[in-house]
């Protein structure tokens, strides 16, 4: 299954139109790829009036990192906890960021199904072992019919996916006597052809650049999703900028700019506490200027209920269209997929604030509860693009609904 769908327009954005108001970027921190440190602002500009005015005094660069010796980052989870002005609202990064300065190179598909399967080890045998028990040599009848109903929908599935695989199961399966092996079969039959539909290659085809929002809670994978997103792309041979849209948190840039320079991406910032928006806007500006296939711009963590966070993102959103009418391309929801059913509230929140246009679903590589991927689906229909199962740039996933459905299922691939 291929990851994107390429097929850039031509390389050169410029074609592409001015901004439409006639306005241009201000000034942001860049590091242009394979460079070692961050440049003085490339472009001294105006934003649009509805993108907060350039930040007063906005020199500071972040701490120069050198790309050719990332072993000399420091530990990103020694970093200090950050002190923005505004930063109040979100809540503080999780403490034990890992050391992502190098990661082993590990082919890409080896043992990433034995991880998405251990990792929905948690839900899986959860259902599985009960179906052993509860159903060993048992006729199905109606109360049994029930009590599989029940343990389905408690492990998250969902009433609607959870009453397809009694139905199907009664279907070929009643008055007679049921193995595991076969609700296992009925489950995986029944989650894959759920998830079938929403198993979409990221478009990433169409003229000038194509700009991909990521949004999400705290801690569910953003940076880490948008960094594997970056290198995945820039071996594939796009040009691609990353934007540290997370301006609460010194920590989030510079994750981010490890992420950058691994990819040997663009890497675009600006000092702490500034506005996520005018940012946003001067990537989008400077990509069409240069050229650029893609910006990647992460966002930082905010919990669906917070509305003042959630009405900074709607922010993001109008002031990039300010700049291109067609952006964002991609606003990616970043479920974390140890959560469970809190995915669903997640969903809801972020698809009204910011127009959610594709899921991804994260550390399916540890003690996940997958089921909630199938609600979310069948609620909203969204397309899922990846899955995450470890943090190392390899650990990124085509989504395969079948591989999905079986590991879920506790079958092999
Ligand atoms: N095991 C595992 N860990 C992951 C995966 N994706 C991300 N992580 C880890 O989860 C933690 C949070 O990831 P981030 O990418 O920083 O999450 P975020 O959404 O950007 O977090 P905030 O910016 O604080 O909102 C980090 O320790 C990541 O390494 C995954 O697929 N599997
Ligand atoms: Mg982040």
């Amino acid at each position: 299954m291929s990851w994107f769908r390429f097929g850039f327009g031509k390389k050169d954005g410029k074609s592409d139109g001015k901004p439409k108001d006639g306005a241009v970027p201000d000034a942001a921190h860049e590091r242009a790829p394979g460079a070692g440190t961050h440049e003085a602002p490339a472009l001294p500009e105006q934003p649009p009036a509805e993108a907060v005015p350039p930040e007063p005094g906005s020199a500071p660069t972040p701490p120069p990192v050198s790309s050719t010796d990332a072993g000399a980052v420091p530990l990103l989870s020694g970093a200090p906890p950050p002190h923005a002005s505004a930063s109040e609202a979100h809540e503080p990064a999780p403490p034990d960021r890992p050391d992502i300065r190098a990661q082993p190179p590990a082919p890409e598909s080896r043992g990433l199904f034995a991880r998405l399967a251990s990792g929905l080890k948690k839900s899986s045998s959860r259902l599985t072992d009960a179906f052993t028990t509860v159903f060993a040599k048992r006729r199905l009848d109606g109360a049994a019919l029930e009590e599989l109903e029940e343990l389905l929908i408690s492990a998250d599935l969902g009433a609607a996916a959870a009453a397809r695989v009694t139905a199907r199961l009664a279907r070929d399966k009643f008055d007679a006597e049921v193995t595991g092996a076969d609700i296992r079969a009925a489950l995986a039959a029944v989650v894959a052809e759920t998830l079938q539909p929403c198993e979409q290659a990221l478009d990433m085809s169409g003229p000038g650049p194509r700009v991909v929002l990521f949004v999400g809670v705290n801690g569910s994978g953003k940076t880490t999703t948008l960094g594997k997103i970056a290198v995945k792309m820039a071996r594939e041979g796009a040009s691609v900028i990353t934007v540290a849209g997370d301006t609460f948190r010194a920590a989030a840039v510079e994750q981010l700019d490890v992420w950058s320079q691994r990819a040997g991406a663009r890497f675009m910032s600006r000092p702490i506490g500034s506005d996520a928006a005018g940012l946003a806007y001067d990537a989008v500006a400077t990509a069409r200027r240069d050229g650029a296939h893609a910006v990647l711009i992460d966002t930082a963590g905010r919990l669906q209920n917070k509305t003042e966070l959630m009405d900074e993102l709607r922010k993001i959103v109008r002031v990039i269209r300010k700049m291109d009418e067609t952006a964002p391309h991609h606003v990616l929801l970043v479920l974390d997929g140890t959560v469970g059913s809190n995915a669903l509230s997640q969903a809801e929140a972020f698809i009204e604030a910011g127009g959610v246009t594709g899921l991804i679903m994260t550390k399916l590589d540890g003690t996940a509860k997958g089921g909630a991927l199938v609600q979310v689906a069948e609620r909203y229909r969204l397309p899922i693009h990846f899955i995450g199962v470890g943090e190392g740039e390899a650990d990124l996933q085509a989504f395969s609904a079948r591989a999905f459905a079986r590991a879920l299922s506790g079958l092999a691939e």
